[in-house]
């Protein structure tokens, strides 16, 4: 028998962010495909487009009309899934079925006027004030007592269920912990304790020591491949400084941030030369008033591409019943976004 080696051999890897394994199979990139092959998504779209409901001056679905805005737009969802407004209660029949009340507030960030364009297209000013209205409405809707956890993710293209593509992100926050801030809650929590240190200072070491899997950097921040990544491409971008919200950033650093995302996103576009579809948002501290120095901000980026525009990965089957897999290695698939260029 050989020796057991990552690259040759099946495993699982441990997520020490989640509690959660991925089962890594790299002997498994070759094999066939004659399942789903998604339609080319090279998308020009025109500055302005008169039936889209997020470009200035235009109605919404709603009947409210957007302002001639030149910058970044905030506005509360029309169709919001959490209201602040609903009365408090509760539902209990036995420890078996069990309901509660969940207040909250939905809002929509658009990242510019312009209907064509991406963060990778955007430049790094304009990515600026989309980072300073994150910060903003970080504070704002952290600072209801009953918000407890502000969610801010981005829905990139229609693989990933983006309704329109127009630059916008969404902005959840609600009275309770999500699941999975909640399992992150937890374990860097319970690091903390036990090592008096924090889990992602830790954890950044132990990469910018390998060097494997990181993508790229710069003065604040570094975008990595996971160790446990479950989607192909995955990267989680993280802050050097130990800082454990948005809210924390010099003037610096929320440049910075804004520099990484669009490096992470033009390397995204040019793995395959299209409009890389994804899911991204941030993690940090919950809006609970306390201090939690056992969290570290980060952001993970979720894309579903796997070998091709044409061909993305599907969490089902084993997936959905036992545990993530995945079938290119982190190590490989960090590499490959590392060698690519970005655009200015
Ligand atoms: P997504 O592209 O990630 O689905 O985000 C768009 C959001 O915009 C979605 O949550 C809201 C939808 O409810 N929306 C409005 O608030 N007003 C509209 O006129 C249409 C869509
Ligand atoms: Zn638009």
């Amino acid at each position: 028998m050989t020796e057991f080696q990552l690259t040759r051999h099946p495993h699982r890897r441990f997520n020490p962010l989640t509690g959660e394994w991925v089962l890594v199979s790299p002997q498994r990139t070759e094999r066939p495909w004659q399942g789903q092959v998604e339609e080319s998504q090279l998308d020009e779209q025109p500055t302005y487009d008169p039936d889209c409901y997020l470009c200035p001056g235009n109605v919404r679905a709603g009947g409210v009309r957007n302002p001639p805005y030149t910058g970044t737009f905030v506005f509360d969802n029309d169709f919001a899934a959490l209201r602040p407004d609903i009365p408090e209660g509760r539902m209990q029949e036995g420890a078996l079925v069990v309901a509660e009340s969940e207040r909250g507030i939905c809002r929509v960030v658009c990242f510019s006027p312009r209907h064509d364009l991406t963060v990778a297209r955007m430049r790094v000013p304009e990515i600026r004030q989309v980072v300073d209205t994150w910060v903003e409405q970080y504070q704002e809707l952290g600072a209801h007592p009953f918000i407890n956890w502000v969610q801010i993710f981005e829905n990139r293209g229609a693989q990933m269920g983006a309704s329109n593509p127009h630059p916008h992100c969404q902005i959840w926050a609600e009275e309770q912990a999500p699941n999975e801030s909640r399992k992150e809650a937890q374990s860097q929590s319970e690091y903390h304790s036990a090592q008096g240190s924090c889990l992602l200072c830790d954890y950044l070491e132990v990469e910018l020591r390998s060097q494997e899997r990181l993508v790229c950097e710069n003065d604040g921040f570094v975008a990595l491949v996971p160790f446990w990544a479950v989607w192909p491409f995955e990267i989680m971008v993280m802050s050097k400084r130990h800082v454990t919200g948005l809210d924390d950033f010099s003037d610096t650093e929320r440049t910075n941030l804004a520099g990484i995302l669009k490096q992470v996103t033009s390397r995204y576009d040019n793995l395959f030369q299209v409009s890389f579809p994804y899911t991204m948002g941030f993690h940090q501290r919950p809006t609970d008033g306390k201090p939690h120095p056992e969290w570290h901000l980060h952001a993970h980026f979720y894309p579903p591409l796997l070998r091709s525009a044409s061909i993305r990965k599907f969490m089902v089957g084993y997936e959905l019943l036992a545990t993530p897999q995945r079938d290119i290695t982190a190590e490989t698939a960090a590499q490959r976004l590392r060698d690519l260029g970005e655009s200015d």
